[in-house]
Formats: structure tokens, C-alpha cells, sequence
């Protein structure tokens, strides 16, 4: 399998399988989210960026609608603020300690 088929179709297969459990089957209750990121996660720059041992902050962040719960729109916006964030430290870019030398080169958000 190719390197993108193989990360998308583990995307969604470890979204179902630790879903799969719970009172609600496509859901992530913060039980399993824990397991989640505490088993599929590893590398230690990518733990940096959301934290298992502190739940609630990772809750915070990834729960948009707030709802207890993380449904598979919210799981893939966490996978990609990791991706993100694993992009940034591997580019240098949004590191806060003055490595930040070349300028954004396409606009991230369209704040005013
Ligand atoms: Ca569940
Ligand atoms: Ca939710």
C-alpha cells in the first residue's frame, strides 16, 4: 500500500477501533480518547503536542462542539492539528525561540 493510502485508511481504522466501545460506537468518550493517544502516539514530539496526562486541556482542544465526546470530524481535526504541528517543529516554523527567520510564506487564517 502506498505511504497516504496506508495513513488515511489508519486514520479512520484507529478512529473505529477505539471507538467501538463505550455507550456510543462512532464516538470517542475521554476514556478512550486517552487510549488513543496514549497507544497510537509515541514519538515524543508529537506527544508534546497534545498531552494525554492532562485530559481536559486535550478535551478542550479537540471537542469543538463540546459535547463530551469525540466524533470522527473532530478526530481528524486532531490528527491534522498534529500533522501541523509536527510540520511547524520540522520546518522551523512557529518556534517560539527566534528560529522563526523566514516569513510566512502562505496566510494560515484570514484574521483582519
Ligand atoms: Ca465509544
Ligand atoms: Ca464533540
Amino acid at each position: 500500500m502506498a505511504r497516504l493510502d496506508q495513513a488515511i485508511k489508519n486514520v479512520v481504522d484507529i478512529f473505529l477501533e477505539y471507538a467501538d466501545d463505550g455507550s456510543k460506537k462512532n464516538r470517542l468518550n475521554k476514556d478512550e480518547l486517552v487510549r488513543v493517544l496514549d497507544k497510537e502516539i509515541q514519538s515524543p514530539e508529537l506527544k508534546g503536542a497534545i498531552n494525554a496526562d492532562d485530559i481536559e486541556e486535550a478535551m478542550k482542544l479537540i471537542d469543538k462542539n463540546q459535547d463530551g465526546e469525540v466524533g470522527f470530524h473532530e478526530f481528524c481535526r486532531c490528527v491534522s492539528y498534529l500533522a501541523k504541528s509536527y510540520y511547524n517543529k520540522k520546518t522551523g516554523r512557529g518556534d517560539k525561540r527566534g528560529k522563526n527567520k523566514e516569513p510566512e510564506a502562505e496566510p494560515e487564517t484570514t484574521n483582519p
